[in-house]
Formats: C-alpha cells, sequence, structure tokens
C-alpha cells in the first residue's frame, strides 16, 4: 500500500491547548502520534512510504477561499508584528484568539487579533510560527492519495497531521485548518485536480467519516452538492464536540439536498452497535454509484481514547475496515483524529489488514 507521508509536521507542535475549564491542557494533537504510526508500520512488509510532491496552491483554492488561506499563511508574523491589546511585546509563541464574533458578524477586522477570533472558531488550534509549512505538507498528502488512486491504485492512505475534518471553507478549528479529505475529494470530482471536465465525466466521491467526532468542517463544504456524499458517523453533538454540528436531521440543501448524512451515536456504542451503522452507510454510499471513496480515519472511535467514550476495540476497528474494503471502490484513507498514541498503531494498522 502506497503510504504518505511529510516530516514537514514535525514544525506544528503545539505547547498546549485550553479546555473548558480554562486551564492550559496537553496538546494531544501532537507529533508522537505519526511517530508510534510510522513504528507499527516498520513491522508490516506491504507499507510503502513515500513523500508526496508539492500540488501547489490551485487544489486548495478549489475548497477554502482566498481570504482564509491569506489568513493562514501570514497571520503569525502578522501576529509577532502586532502582538494583542497591550502590545507587541505580549505576543507570545502561539496566535490563539480570545474574542469570537456573535453567529459570524458580516465584518472582520483590521488587527490579526480579530481576524484569528473570525477564522478560528475554539481554543484547541493555535497558529505557531511554522503551522503553514505544516498544513500544506499535510494536505500534500492526502492530494497524493487521491492522485494516485486516479494513477490505479486500489487504496491508499494520508498520513495527515495536522488532521482536516473540522476545517471548513473559511474556518479553522478542532486541531484542523485545511479540510485534506476535502480537498482529496474535490481533486478525484475534477478527475486531475484543476483541468476542467465535461459534467459527465466527473466522478463522484463518497466520504465516509468515522473519526469519533463529527466532520463538521467537511458537511459544511459540500452541503450544498450532488458531487460529493458525505457521510458522518460520530458521538452525538448533543453531548460532544463540534456541539453544534452532526445532528441527524442535517441531510444537505439545495443541490445536495439528500448528499448529507449523519450517524449521532450515544456513549458506549459497542462493536456490534457500530457494525450496524457501518452496514447502514455502506448501503448509502452504494446506492450513490460512487467512483471513490474517500475515509476520513479517525482512531479516536478507540475504546482507550482520552477524547473518545466508544467502546470499540482493535478487533471492531479490523471489522470496520472489512466492511470498508468490501465496497471494492478505489479508496483513499485520510488520517484524522486518535489520541491514545499507545494504540494508535495498531489501530490504524489493523484498519489497513482490511484492504491488503
Ligand atoms: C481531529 C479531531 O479529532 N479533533 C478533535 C477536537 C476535539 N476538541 C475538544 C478538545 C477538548 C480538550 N479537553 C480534553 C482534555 C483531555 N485531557
Ligand atoms: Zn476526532
Amino acid at each position: 500500500m502506497k503510504i504518505f507521508y511529510a516530516d514537514t509536521h514535525r514544525l506544528h507542535a503545539a505547547p498546549f491547548e485550553i479546555g473548558e475549564g480554562g486551564s492550559q491542557e496537553k496538546m494531544l494533537e501532537c507529533p508522537d502520534r505519526l511517530d508510534r504510526i510510522l513504528n507499527a508500520l516498520d513491522h508490516v512488509a506491504w507499507a510503502e512510504i513515500i513523500a508526496p510532491t508539492d500540488f501547489g496552491l490551485d487544489p486548495i483554492r478549489a475548497v477554502h477561499s482566498d481570504d482564509y488561506l491569506e489568513f493562514l499563511r501570514t497571520a503569525f508574523v502578522s501576529w509577532k508584528q502586532q502582538g494583542g491589546q497591550l502590545g507587541v511585546e505580549k505576543a507570545g509563541p502561539v496566535l490563539m484568539p480570545a474574542t469570537f464574533p456573535p453567529r459570524r458578524s458580516q465584518h472582520n477586522s483590521q488587527v490579526v487579533a480579530g481576524q484569528a477570533g473570525y477564522y478560528i472558531f475554539d481554543l484547541s488550534t493555535p497558529i505557531l510560527e511554522n503551522t503553514y509549512t505544516a498544513i500544506l505538507g499535510s494536505t500534500n498528502c492526502a492530494l497524493a492519495a487521491a492522485q494516485s488512486l486516479l494513477n490505479g491504485e486500489r487504496a491508499t492512505l494520508a498520513l495527515c497531521r495536522p488532521p482536516g475534518h473540522h476545517a471548513g471553507r473559511d474556518y479553522a478549528g478542532g486541531y484542523c485548518y485545511l479540510n485534506n479529505a476535502a480537498i482529496a475529494a474535490q481533486y478525484l470530482v475534477n478527475g486531475s485536480g484543476q483541468r476542467p471536465v465535461a459534467l459527465e465525466s466527473r466522478n463522484k466521491v463518497a466520504i465516509l467519516d468515522i473519526d469519533y467526532h463529527g466532520g463538521n468542517g467537511t458537511q459544511d463544504i459540500f452541503y450544498d452538492s450532488a458531487e460529493v456524499f458525505t457521510i458522518s458517523i460520530h458521538a452525538d453533538p448533543a453531548r460532544q464536540y463540534p456541539y453544534f454540528s452532526g445532528y441527524a436531521d442535517e441531510t444537505g440543501a439545495g443541490r445536495g439536498c439528500g448528499f448529507h448524512r449523519n450517524f449521532p451515536l450515544p456513549k458506549g456504542v459497542t462493536d456490534s452497535d457500530y457494525e450496524q451503522v457501518v452496514a447502514e452507510a455502506i448501503t448509502l454510499i452504494e446506492n450513490f454509484n460512487a467512483t471513490h471513496l474517500i475515509v476520513s480515519a479517525g482512531m479516536d472511535i478507540y475504546a482507550g481514547d482520552p477524547l473518545g467514550d466508544f467502546n470499540i476495540t482493535t478487533a471492531g476497528i479490523h471489522r470496520l475496515g472489512q466492511q470498508i474494503a468490501a465496497l471494492q471502490l478505489p479508496t483513499a484513507i485520510i488520517m484524522e483524529g486518535g489520541y491514545n498514541n499507545e494504540a494508535l498503531g495498531n489501530n490504524l494498522v489493523a484498519f489497513l489488514r482490511a484492504f491488503i
């Protein structure tokens, strides 16, 4: 299996996030996650680790807005120049907002402290000196995985870090900046990136998001689209992050009506509960007649995950892989969350084995 990995992920290592109690907490989304995965992949015969090529900004601009991309590119330097309310000397090693627009104001701010609140929706997604380089590397992994499907591969893996599924067209959150899965999906729809193709020869892509958290960014990006069928299976947002998106009654809008589905689940779901829900999602993908499949693969569904409350075992994760692999679609597996670093490599390998 071709596995795309960019070492630049190391450049993004946030020192902390702010928890709901207001305290600085250890950042769970850290470089060690990919080290653990690489280590596990070292012990299997079928893993071919490849550095992605640079796909440039065009396929990213097909999903994200220009003003948001410009913010991501320049925010840290602006932060160092402008600092916060109290002056430049107050600018710390991370840019993290403290003021958010109520229900998304029409107006952005002239200063980067305000812009950060405009574009970043939580206190888990800071911008560091080299965050921009790391997120481009992460997205290049996803694009390389998509490209290799167009070249005839059956299943590929993008070891994306930072993850992507909470990022929308013009916002970051939940450790996510660029929506790697959405960018890969749009690339597949177009057939080969930017070349405009006749409508009837465009691909039909399904995104199955199995991360423990609802894929709010992916949901938003394709909410109006009938070309990308998005499905997310996750913890009920009524009790869990991202709180405001991922409800069962959100099923798409306009031309995209019926082309989004959410499966919010209770605490403690078991392997067999989960298997039944996945079977339903698989039927939806079959009926859509997808040409390609993207899996937003979060391993935080695992029973031992510090952010999760599902009861899914490593064997259950392997079974999940088997169910998805049985679709027999060209499949790009895009890494999202998963924070039990001890078990992360094993769990991902258990999932991937189903595609070998
Ligand atoms: C990609 C992904 O899985 N993003 C998840 C974002 C979850 N954000 C909520 C973070 C809550 C932080 N407090 C938990 C502290 C545990 N010690
Ligand atoms: Zn997650």
